[in-house]
């Protein structure tokens, strides 16, 4: 198992949108391992294949306390079960300290396969249902801040940038 690196907004490659998996095999569940260990040890509850720098359809979750509920989602499928706006505000690993409330669908269905490349429905609600559409548009190369005014997206670029430049020691 390794930890991968989590790229960080503004990097280009969090906008290339991930490629349809053909083939669920262990080199794919390799990275399926890895993707986990880097989710667990950044304290998220959600990781995408494009912010580790793989452009592939894929993403993970793991809403429980323990990291016991790992769910896999190979070639998601997302269906809004309701116009009813979500309550919950989202955060993001490649845009760190930062929360908005994004009025996501409250509840969605979504078909994908598992990591043993078996097709899955289910629906969700709450904050794992906001956690999935925000996990899909990494998959298109979206982020929570293109929902944003330009003024605030600015900012936190800008937020962002100077701790990456600090970190870099530039
Ligand atoms: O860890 C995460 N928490 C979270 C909380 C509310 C809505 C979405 C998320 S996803 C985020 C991890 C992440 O960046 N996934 O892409
Ligand atoms: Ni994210």
């Amino acid at each position: 198992m390794a930890k991968l690196e989590i790229l960080e907004f503004p990097d280009p490659r969090l906008r290339e949108p991930g490629k349809t998996i053909e083939q669920v095999d262990d080199k794919l569940r390799a990275l399926i391992d890895d993707m986990f260990e880097t989710m667990y040890a950044a304290d998220g509850c959600g990781l995408a294949a494009t912010q580790v720098n793989i452009q592939k359809r894929l993403f993970i979750m793991d809403f429980s306390s323990d990291q016991e509920e790992p769910l896999v989602f190979i070639n998601p499928e997302i269906t809004p079960l309701t116009e009813e706006p979500s309550e919950f505000g989202e955060g993001c690993l490649s845009v760190p300290g930062f929360y908005e409330n994004l009025n996501r669908p409250n509840r969605i269905k979504v078909k994908a396969l598992n990591r043993d490349g078996e097709e899955f429905e289910a629906e969700f609600e709450g904050l794992p249902a906001v956690c999935i559409q925000h996990e899909n548009d990494h998959l298109d190369g979206r982020l929570f801040v293109d929902y944003l005014s330009k003024f605030k997206r600015d900012r936190i670029r800008k937020k962002l940038e100077k701790n990456q430049r600090l970190a870099a020691g530039r």
